[in-house]
C-alpha cells in the first residue's frame, strides 16, 4: 500500500492491521505529538487495560511542515537504537511492540502514567536521587556495548554502516554546531539578549572550539548514541513503588562521540537549574552534572574488564574517559547556546516571567564551559563556574 501519513482516524483500523489491537470498535485515539520532529497517538481501550502508544515520521519536520523537508528514514534509526539499547538497558527505554518501515511508525509501550522530565523540573520538582545516576548508567552500557571495546573490530564496522543517518547528523552540525555561531535565518532570540549574540558571533576564540567540537561530532565513531539526549526526551515516575525512568526518542541515534550525549543532558540541567534559581526554587540541581558523571564512569570502569580487546589497557582507560568528560563539557557549552540563541529554544527559559537574566547567566556558562574544557578537570571545577555566574 506504501507510505500514508496516519491520522487519528486510521489509528483504530491501522493497530487491528498490524496485529495489535483486537476490537476495534474498542479503541480511543488521541494525538499527543509534542517534540519538533514527529506525530504521536495514544490509543486505548474503554476498560483502560489495554494502551499503546504510535509514533510516525513525517516527511518534513512536524513544527516546520513541508516548507522543511526531512525523510521520514529518521524512524529506522529510532528502531534500530531502541533494538541496541534494549539489549543493554531494556528497563531504561520503553517496550517496543513493533516497528513498521513501510509507514516509518513506531507501535511502542503507553508511558503516560510517567512525566516528562522537563515538564516536572519547569514545575519545582527535584530530580531525586536515581534520575541523573540512571541516565549516566544507560550512557555508559550503550557507549560501551558499541565502541571497540564491546564490539569486535568487524561487527563495529558493520555497526557504523547501518547507523549512518545522514539528515539527522547534518540537522545536529546545523542548528547546534554552527548556526548559532553565525547569521542564520533559523536564530532567533529575546531582544534583549542581542548584545549576547553579536559578541559571540564575533568572538573567534568561541567559533574554533565550536568549530573543533563539530568536526569531532562528524568524525568520531566512539559509539552509537542517542543522539538527542534531553530532559524532553526522558520520562520519570514510579511503578509499584519503584522509581523508574524511561529514555525515549533516540531518532538521532548514530556512532559519534560519547560526549555529546553526556553533554547533551548536563546543558539541559544546567539550564533547569537556572530556571530554578531565578525563581528561588532550587533544589537538587547542583548535583545533577555529578551523580550522572559519577554513573558514567563507575559503570563504565565496571565493564571495562570484560572489553574485547585487551590491547586497550587500564592507563588508556584513564585517558579515554578523561577525553569523554572533557568533550562533554564542550558539548554542554553548545547544547546551552543554540537553546538560547538558536532554532529551538527551551520552555524551562521562555516561560519564565522574565527569562533575560537567566538566559545571560546559561550563555555565558555555556560559552565558559566550551572555551575552558580543558582546565575544568572535574564536577567541582564546573560548580565553580556555576556559581560564579
Ligand atoms: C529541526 S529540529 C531542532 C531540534 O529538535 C530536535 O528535538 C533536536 O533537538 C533538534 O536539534
Ligand atoms: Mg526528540
Amino acid at each position: 500500500m506504501g507510505y500514508r501519513i496516519l491520522e487519528t482516524d486510521d489509528i483504530p483500523g491501522y493497530l487491528h492491521e498490524r496485529g495489535h489491537w483486537p476490537d476495534v470498535t474498542d479503541i480511543h485515539v488521541r494525538e499527543v505529538s509534542d517534540g519538533n520532529m514527529n506525530r504521536v497517538f495514544l490509543a486505548s481501550s474503554t476498560d483502560g487495560t489495554r494502551s499503546v502508544a504510535v509514533k510516525q515520521a513525517l516527511p518534513w519536520v512536524r513544527v516546520a511542515g513541508p516548507s522543511w523537508p526531512m525523510s521520514p528514514d529518521r524512524a529506522d534509526a529510532e528502531a534500530r537504537a531502541y533494538d541496541q539499547i534494549a539489549r543493554v538497558a531494556p528497563d531504561k527505554i520503553p517496550s517496543v511492540h513493533g516497528y513498521d518501515p513501510e509507514n516509518y511508525a513506531l507501535v511502542m509501550e503507553d508511558m503516560s502514567d510517567l512525566e516528562v522530565l522537563r515538564t516536572l523540573l519547569n514545575e519545582g520538582a527535584a530530580y531525586g536521587p536515581d534520575t541523573s545516576a540512571r541516565i549516566g548508567e544507560l550512557v555508559a552500557r550503550l557507549s560501551f556495548a558499541t565502541s571497540d571495546f564491546g564490539m569486535d573490530s568487524a561487527s563495529r564496522k558493520a555497526l557504523i554502516a547501518a547507523s549512518v543517518s545522514p539528515e539527522l547528523c547534518k540537522i545536529t552540525e546545523d542548528v547546534v554546531l554552527s548556526e548559532p555561531y553565525i547569521e542564520h535565518e533559523h536564530n532567533h532570540w529575546h531582544q534583549d539578549l542581542t548584545d549576547l549574540a553579536s559578541e559571540f558571533r564575533a568572538d573567534t576564540r568561541l567559533r574554533t572550539e565550536v568549530a573543533d567540537l563539530r568536526h569531532l561530532f562528524m568524525t568520531s565513531a566512539q559509539a552509537l548514541l542517542h543522539g538527542d539526549l534531553h530532559t524532553g526526551s526522558i520520562m520519570v515516575g514510579e511503578r509499584e513503588g519503584t522509581p523508574v525512568v524511561r529514555v525515549f526518542d533516540p531518532e538521532f541515534s548514530f556512532v559519534g562521540p560519547i560526549g555529546f550525549d553526556l553533554g547533551l543532558y548536563w546543558a539541559n540541567a544546567l539550564v533547569s537549574e537556572e530556571r530554578a534559581r531565578a525563581l528561588g526554587r532550587l533544589t537538587d540541581h547542583a548535583d545533577q552534572l555529578r551523580l550522572s558523571w559519577e554513573a558514567f564512569e563507575r559503570e563504565f570502569r565496571a565493564l571495562w574488564p570484560t572489553r574485547v580487546d585487551t590491547f586497550f589497557d587500564d592507563a588508556y582507560l584513564d585517558r579515554f574517559l578523561r577525553r569523554v568528560w572533557t568533550e562533554s563539557l564542550g558539548y554542554a557549552g553548545t547544547e546551552i547556546i543554540r537553546r538560547i540563541i538558536g532554532f529551538a529554544h527551551l520552555t524551562d527559559l521562555t516561560t519564565l516571567p522574565d527569562p533575560v537574566p537567566a538566559s545571560r547567566r546559561a550563555l555565558l556558562l555555556g560559552r565558559e564551559l566550551i572555551v575552558r574544557r580543558a582546565e575544568l578537570t572535574g564536577p567541582q571545577e564546573v560548580r565553580v563556574a556555576v556559581e560564579q555566574g
